[in-house]
């Protein structure tokens, strides 16, 4: 041991501490118990010291895949890792790392990577590429902290360095372990891991405050747009507390569905500019206030940019600041500006109109083929509070806003990288096994990524896998068509009997529609939904934003 002083409440169990050992002690704690990855003989040595710290690395087919569902885990328990091998596995994940980046989700990258000793004298080791560098200066660009972890005196630090910051900027880290540290005994780190929130200006936050009961007094309507920040920096109680206390409805964004219950009497369901259905539009765009909270403003997730929003009626609370109309509030950040705004609103009588959207019709059964908004008609008829639902870029993620969630749906909504959804289920499954995953994919995507639903099963996760088979980019189409939006057909319902296991579906008719997934929710294994889709349909959401961009244009 070195001769640091042993930090008090540290528990090792009296066992000498190494790498694995701290990691899986700080991962612990952040709520993470498993992580997702594929080995290589720069990094075995390292996962089996996980393994000994009943810390286990569970299979996926890809490492990209691997980095979805770490990716997935994450955005369910606030933390997720994913382990590596070198180059040829770090750098497949670079992906996934760039969507959590973009998503604000901290995916921890944790690569192995040739020893210490083994780099004298720039040997031409197997999968190296430019100089022993390459992949961590790829991962400077992705991450917000990052750390190679080459001497036992700072390698717990620099373990803690990594994770408190990626907690405190809600960003993704990257951690590379040279082989031959793995059983070197470390040193205690020097002082406890410590994580920070945006900085708040009491002063600040007070006026703030006031401004915004200010403009909810006058209010006859108002709705809140709840955006990811708000799961993100744990406020999910705190904003049911805002709405329910203050009867303010709330409509959430694609990078946060679920946030607020959306079949909740307050729940609107999402806000997505001009994809969103009519009625939803109308209440967020003419109400007297919005109240937007921690949405991240891109252009996916305000639909192409065609929310119509005045800036006079809009507030407009981000990760760190409150801008009131034209007035910004610096240092009033949204970890303190909920749960403020949720007290000063007990205790004022506010009254705002709002009547509870109409509930959902019945799905009915026919012969006739099925169209895209039947199928979110079906998920949204069949699906309850025991499932949550994953959905991927392309019509799977626009014409869902057409339903409204049972629970909580998540989504590359914004880097949108096709292929996230059935590898995040597998996360999102064991992140939160009181909820089956509901896999929601378009043919092209899937055939990217589907091999993970075999990594489902493998692990436990009996996922219902519906994909949407429209022959090809169905989305892309639209822009420009041509031979590049076809791709090979996949009869992806055959593919439980290739893996021998789960259920397939083969979907021609909505009558067969509302039986698979009558079948998939009443069984336990994993389910693939193969519905055959017109190639040139739309989604009645994809048809408002074509008018909608028409009409700007
Ligand atoms: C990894 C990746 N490659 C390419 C794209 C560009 N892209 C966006 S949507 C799309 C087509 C998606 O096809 P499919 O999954 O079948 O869904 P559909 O559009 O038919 O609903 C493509 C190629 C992307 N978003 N992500
Ligand atoms: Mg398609």
């Amino acid at each position: 041991m070195s001769g640091k002083k042993r930090r008090r409440g540290y528990m090792t169990n009296g066992q000498e501490l190494t790498i694995a050992r701290h990691l899986a002690l700080r991962l612990r704690k952040f709520g993470v118990t498993e992580g997702f990855g594929i080995v290589g003989d720069y990094v075995l040595k390292f996962v089996d010291a996980l393994d000994k710290e009943e810390f286990r690395v569970l299979n996926t087919t890809d490492e990209q895949g691997a980095g979805f569902a770490a990716d997935g885990y994450a955005r369910v328990r606030g933390f997720g890792a994913v382990v590596c091998t070198y180059g040829v596995g770090g750098l497949k994940i670079a992906n996934a790392t760039a969507n959590a980046w973009s998503e604000r989700v901290p995916l921890l990258v944790v690569s192995g990577a040739p020893g210490v000793s083994e780099r004298e004298n720039d040997p031409m080791l197997h999968h190296r590429v430019k100089d022993f560098d390459t992949q961590f200066r790829v991962f400077q660009d992705l991450t917000c902290a990052q750390a190679v972890l080459g001497h036992p005196h700072s390698a717990a630090d620099e373990i803690d360095r990594v994770m408190a910051l990626m907690v405190s900027e809600q960003r993704p880290g990257y951690l590379e372990v040279p082989r031959d540290m793995v059983d070197q005994i470390i040193d205690q780190p020097e002082s406890a891991l410590r994580t920070h929130r945006p900085p708040a200006d009491q002063e600040a936050l007070q006026h703030a405050i006031a401004d915004v009961v200010e403009q909810l007094r006058d209010a006859r309507t108002a709705v809140i747009h709840a955006g990811a920040m708000v799961q993100r920096r744990q406020l999910v109680d705190s904003l049911h507390r805002l709405a329910t206390g203050s009867g303010i409805p709330v409509a959430t964004s694609s990078l946060a569905r679920g946030v607020f219950p959306e079949r909740h009497e307050l729940g609107l369901g999402v806000y997505l500019g001009a994809l969103s259905p009519e009625q939803i539009v109308r209440r967020v765009e003419d109400a007297d206030v919005l109240l937007s909270l921690g949405v991240l403003q891109t252009d996916l997730t305000l639909g192409a940019f065609t929310a119509h929003i005045d800036h006079e009626r809009y507030i407009l609370a981000s990760d760190t600041d409150v801008t009131v109309g034209y007035r910004t509030y610096r240092d009033v950040p949204l970890w303190a500006f909920i749960p403020a705004l949720a007290d000063a609103l007990q205790g004022e009588s506010i009254t705002i109109d709002h009547t509870p959207l109409p509930a959902d019709e019945p799905f009915i059964p026919s012969p006739d083929a099925p169209e895209i908004s039947d199928v979110v008609h079906a998920i949204e008829v069949h699906l309850d509070e025991r499932h949550c639902l994953l959905l991927d870029p392309g019509e799977a993620l626009f014409s869902a806003v057409d339903m409204r969630v049972p629970t909580y749906a998540h989504a590359s909504a914004y880097y949108a990288t096709m292929g996230y959804a059935v590898p995040a289920a597998l996360g999102v499954g064991k992140a939160d096994p009181d909820r089956r995953p509901v896999v929601v994919v378009g043919d092209g995507a899937f055939v990217m990524t589907g091999l993970e639903a075999a990594a489902c099963a493998y692990n436990g996760v009996p996922a219902i896998i519906i994909v949407l088979d429209n022959s090809g980019y169905g989305t892309q189409r639209p822009i420009m068509d041509g031979p590049f939006n076809d791709i090979p057909t996949l009869a992806v319902d055959r593919l439980p009997d290739v893996f021998g296991t789960g259920r397939g579906f083969d979907v021609q008719t909505r009558a067969e529609l509302d039986t698979a997934l009558s079948q998939a929710v009443d069984s336990d294994e994993l389910c693939i939904l193969r519905v055959h889709l017109p190639k040139d349909g739309r989604s009645p959401a994809l048809e408002r934003l074509g008018e909608a961009l028409r009409a700007r244009a």
